[in-house]
């Protein structure tokens, strides 16, 4: 598929998946909203209609709870995917009218407005009024959002996101997970029939049995105490600081700052630019502490153990999304682009793939322990070429278009044959195409 092609079938992913309300996830295994998901696709949309992009995020907002988390599931109402509305007992804690999950993703929104606004500033007119306009009257929400992970979730003053879940993270399976989730032992679930491994029928591209078992283990755990944020910690068996999580957090917090500045914040102490920076600074300094002096990837932390968790994702790289740390930047992006990771000679195409695939710990066909997740490219990409380095950007801009060009927009790739994987036709995979070619 050439460039023009790609592009119109990336939009017409995006129509086909566009309920009118929302654009799912995916059209057969993900048919509801999900939290980051609606932030990438939204700046994929914006290519095409700034007013559809706007809905999204205004739709997801819609959802925040009174306590300022954004979930990470805004229920549709069909059926088709597990767990469903019921089985999270949410009811009576999220927004009336409002079915949801009760836990939340990585805060990526507030970087998506800032591009969606600059877009639309650019187009002039009708675009900039309407974006403009948005991200003013919205800035308090987001900022309560940013205010809740770091109340709810960082109040060490660690700068780091606590997750309760590896669906918090948004990264699922990844191997950073292994040893927190072999400390959880779940006791008696309420009995559950997947829906995902009927879509994607090759098994071995989804997560196990035994993970879903631990996964619905921890769901019970939080609604057992209805995601209390006091109670949490003493109810659930799963308790990492996320560092990936807490990159995004950083340059949110940067990227909504830059918007109350721009935009004015009506005297909105809640949006403050000065104090919105300031939490950019902890949860930044909180990343770059947590780098790895041996291999140079930034880490984890188990919050029950006390323990560094020391693996080769591509999390590890969230000084990229975060650190203003020239010489720790320069260092992650040799790394990512050397033999380990991205420079694998081995590689169908040059681009980093979620777990190294030199480890021990890497499966090429399985979710996030190998497989190349291009929304991944494309955050990784923007985030480097906001601090400069245009060539990083076009080297992944080329691989990845490239990768692309098979034209099923996989939600992830097999990294040594370019094979897309698990859904086809994923909504930020196609949204990406849509960055990546605008
Ligand atoms: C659980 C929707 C989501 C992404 C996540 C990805 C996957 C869900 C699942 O799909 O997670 O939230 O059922 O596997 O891991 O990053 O947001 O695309």
């Amino acid at each position: 598929m050439d460039a023009t092609q790609l592009r119109d079938r990336a939009r017409e992913v995006l129509a086909a998946n566009d309920t009118g309300t929302i654009v799912t996830a995916a059209p057969r295994l993900y048919p509801h909203q999900w939290s980051w998901d609606a932030a990438f696709v939204a700046a994929g949309l914006s290519t095409v209609s700034v007013p559809r992009a706007l809905a999204e995020l205004a739709h997801l907002l819609e959802a925040q709870w009174d306590s300022g988390m954004i979930p990470h599931i805004v229920f549709a109402d069909v059926e088709g995917y597990f767990p469903g509305a019921d089985r999270w007992r949410t009811a009576g804690i999220s927004p009336a009218g409002v079915r949801s999950s009760g836990i939340c993703q990585p805060p990526v929104h507030a970087t998506m407005l800032r591009r969606i606004v600059e877009r639309a500033t650019a187009n002039g007119g009708e675009d900039a009024r309407l974006a403009e306009e948005f991200a003013r009257h919205t800035l308090p929400r987001w900022a309560l959002w940013h205010e809740w992970l770091r109340r709810a979730r960082a109040a060490d003053g660690s700068g780091l996101v606590t997750t309760y879940h590896g669906w918090e993270s948004g990264m699922d399976n990844s191997p950073r997970f292994d040893g927190p989730y072999a400390r959880v032992h779940p006791g008696e679930v309420e009995p559950f029939v997947r829906t995902d491994t009927r879509i994607v029928q090759d098994a071995s591209q989804r997560p196990s049995d035994d993970e879903y078992a631990r996964y619905l283990w921890l769901v019970q755990q939080m609604a057992d105490v209805a995601y209390d944020d006091e109670r949490l910690p003493g109810a659930v068996d799963f308790q990492v600081k996320d560092v990936f999580a807490s990159a995004a957090l950083a340059a949110a917090n940067e990227d909504l700052a830059v918007l109350a500045e721009r935009l004015g914040h009506a005297g909105d102490p809640a949006s403050d630019p000065g104090r919105l920076r300031d939490w950019a600074a902890e949860f930044r300094e909180g990343v770059d502490a947590t780098v790895d002096p041996e291999t140079g990837l930034a880490r984890d932390r188990d919050v029950l153990t006390g323990e560094w968790i020391a693996k080769p994702t591509i999390a590890g790289f969230a000084p990229l999304v975060s650190s203003t740390d020239t010489a720790v930047r320069e260092a992650q992006l040799a790394l990512l682009d050397g033999p380990a990771w991205a420079g694998d000679p081995r590689l169908a195409f040059a681009l980093p793939p979620s777990t190294s695939p030199v480890s021990a710990e890497f499966r090429p066909r399985e979710y996030w322990r190998g497989p190349v997740w291009p929304v991944m490219t494309w955050y990784l990409a923007q985030s480097v070429r906001g601090n400069g380095d245009e060539a990083a950007y076009t080297r992944w801009r080329e691989a990845s278009l490239d990768q692309l060009a098979e034209g099923h927009f996989g939600e992830y790739y097999e990294p040594f044959t370019g094979e897309p994987l698990g859904s086809p036709d994923q909504s930020w995979t196609a949204a990406v195409a849509l960055e990546w070619l605008d």
